[in-house]
């Protein structure tokens, strides 16, 4: 895409399933992105050019997703001034707690927005939502979707109360 305005990295293309909803759902919002693998473990020096030039390319914000020792998020953002949405991705073992405690438990001054385990079209919300702050049009978007969500609610809770 091109001036992507949302990176969504993460460590490996096995996370590409879980990773997949954040980049559908920007998609519909209109929100150009781009996604690439950037392992922390395995390619540390990319991580570290990708975090410090994502600024500079225009992004606005960070979704970063990994599994188990999940470092990417963390490191992303010690190394960007971008707001950086973490997704915790669920492997074999642990249920994905793992993944989740390693995004969330950031030391104070280096924050990551954690969404919960395997939910990255919260991560893509969260991302547009952000942009939407600048973005009147998008805003609305935002807000139409918000409403369609509460009509459906109040839908299934009519054919639970007739
Ligand atoms: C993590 O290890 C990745 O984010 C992924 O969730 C997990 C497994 O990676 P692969 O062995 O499938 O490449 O770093």
């Amino acid at each position: 895409m091109s001036n992507p305005l949302v990176g969504i990295v993460m460590g490996s293309d096995s996370d590409w399933p879980t990773m997949q909803a954040a980049a559908d759902v920007l998609t519909e919002f209109g929100v150009p992105w781009e996604a690439d693998v950037v392992s922390a473990h395995r390619m540390p020096v990319e991580m570290v050019d990708y975090g410090k030039g994502a600024a500079g390319r225009g992004l606005k914000a960070i979704i970063a997703g990994a599994g188990g020792a999940a470092h990417l998020p963390g490191m992303l953002a010690s190394l960007t001034p971008l707001p950086v949405i973490g997704v915790p991705v669920p492997l074999k073992y642990l249920d994905g707690m793992d993944s989740l405690l390693s995004i969330v438990q950031m030391p104070a001054g280096i924050p990551v927005a954690t969404v919960a385990i395997g939910n990255a079209k919260n991560a893509g919300i969260l991302a547009a939502r952000i942009l939407g702050t600048s973005d009147a049009a998008l805003q609305e978007k935002l807000e139409a979707y918000a409403a369609e969500l509460s009509e459906q609610a109040h839908a299934k809770g009519k054919v639970v109360r007739d």
